[in-house]
């Protein structure tokens, strides 16, 4: 028997993994365009002494199967015992590995599934814990270092609508003049000190002027360009060098580690990543090869929010910059962003957040709010926030009725235009 099996434990009675679609815009990326819905799931965890935690993870169907999987294997757990939580989610996918890859989020290997899933389930056992103890998830990470934290601006090249639909409130973006007007809306609402530019679609040196541009426009703002390895290694270093005093860094110009290592040899600005070192296996090699500078942890896939202070003490020993990775996502995500980020001392780049591209939720509003570009660190035990029960069956019923069951932007492309491949590198 173990000592979480003894006394005094809260156990989970029940587990709900809630699929939900919500609106988004057509943004275009390196390997095509968002569908009209992102999907994702919602993980309701009840327990023993009646509290509740959530989750927020990925709504592709295979993921759901095995959020399922592990949500049966975790009933009778005690909340605390997530090292246990973790060895179970291990056990019941064990041998069903996942093909889908949520995004640009790199390859995914049997660890990289069971870290997938098991997140979600750390994140509303956390949110327990810290009901039951009255205190926020950022004390149980051993406590907030930094009051509110900052995320940057998350531009995209993008169409003014989904085809057959009305323009959505920032319109077509397809050259620098757009995108800069596109940054002025989302920094004058939001507050941001660092832009992220979702590259790999146009020519790179259209993407270079827009840069330039952004840098004219904006010259006290930090800023990004992530083409998601559309670029050989050849226009990464021409990209690179041409970009050189402009670019807080480079993320995942061309694929692969050995690649990178070659573009981080010449060019001066730091290279970052998360499409390269997306689990713990990948770390010591790009160390070694000295393939990038910085990574982009997002705790979905990690491993949820300890093993990201885990990955966080790694970086802080080999001297490389932390950051954090984002797709679609919901309330329930942000504030779980917040709090670890919060907590991660080394974190100290903007967080990406997809957040201001999207116009519903699943929780009730009010703790999550942009200020000069940060959220404040949500006070109240838990993540702080709550779920909106009626909104949750809302964006279910639209899940069912949208009929997207996988995230695939270059299927909806070819949907719309059907010569059009997703070569990586494309340039
Ligand atoms: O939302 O299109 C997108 C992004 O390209 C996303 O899928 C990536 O995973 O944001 C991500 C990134 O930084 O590569
Ligand atoms: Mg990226």
């Amino acid at each position: 028997m173990t000592k979480s099996q003894t006394t005094n434990a809260t156990r989970i009675t029940n587990i709900r993994v809630t699929p939900v679609a919500f609106r988004d815009p057509p943004l275009l990326n390196a390997v095509g365009v968002h569908q009209p819905f992102a999907i994702r799931s919602v993980i309701e965890v009840a327990t023993s002494d009646g509290v509740t935690g959530l989750g927020e993870s990925y709504g592709d169907a295979g993921h759901l199967a095995r959020l399922r999987l592990v949500g049966d294997a975790l009933v009778g757990l005690d909340v605390f015992a997530t090292n246990e939580m973790l060895r179970r989610t291990s056990r019941a996918l064990h041998g069903a590995v996942g093909a889908d890859r949520h995004g640009l989020t790199g390859q995914i290997s049997e660890a990289g599934t069971v870290l997938r899933a098991y997140a979600a389930f750390e994140v509303a056992a956390l949110d327990i814990q810290g009901k039951l103890l009255g205190r926020p998830v950022a004390d149980l990470l051993g406590g907030a270092v930094r009051t509110s934290v900052p995320y940057s601006a998350y531009l995209f090249y993008k169409w003014a609508g989904h085809p057959g639909e009305k323009p959505d409130r920032y319109g077509e973006a397809l050259d620098a003049d757009a995108i800069v007007l596109q940054a002025r809306t989302m920094l004058s609402e939001y507050g941001f000190r660092a832009i992220k530019l979702k590259g790999g679609v146009l020519a790179p040196e259209e993407e270079i002027a827009t840069i330039e541009a952004l840098r004219e426009a904006f010259p006290d703002v930090a800023l990004r360009l992530d083409p998601n390895t559309a670029w050989s290694v050849a226009t990464s270093i021409n990209v690179g060098r041409e970009l050189e005093g402009v670019l807080e860094y480079l993320e995942d110009p061309t694929p692969g580690l050995d690649a990178m290592a070659e573009v981080a040899r010449n060019v001066s600005m730091p290279l970052a990543t998360n499409m390269c070192v997306v689990g713990f296996e990948d770390v010591a090699p790009a160390i070694a090869k000295g393939s990038v500078q910085v990574i982009l942890a997002d705790p979905h896939y990690w491993g949820g929010l300890a093993k990201v202070q885990g990955l966080s003490a790694i970086c802080d020993t080999f001297d490389l910059g932390l950051s954090m990775h984002s797709n679609s996502h919901l309330g329930i995500s942000l504030a779980a962003m917040t709090h670890l980020a919060s907590a991660v001392p080394n974190l100290t780049y903007a967080l990406d957040t997809h957040w201001p591209w999207k116009d519903e939720d699943v929780i009730v509003e009010g703790p999550l709010r942009f200020v000069d570009g940060a959220i404040s660190v949500p006070s109240a035990p838990g993540l702080g926030v709550e779920l909106d029960c009626d909104a949750l069956a809302r964006l279910h019923e639209q899940y069912l009725a949208c009929g997207i069951t996988e995230r695939s932007d270059t299927i909806y492309m070819q949907s719309l235009h059907p010569d059009y491949r997703a070569e990586l590198p494309r340039w």
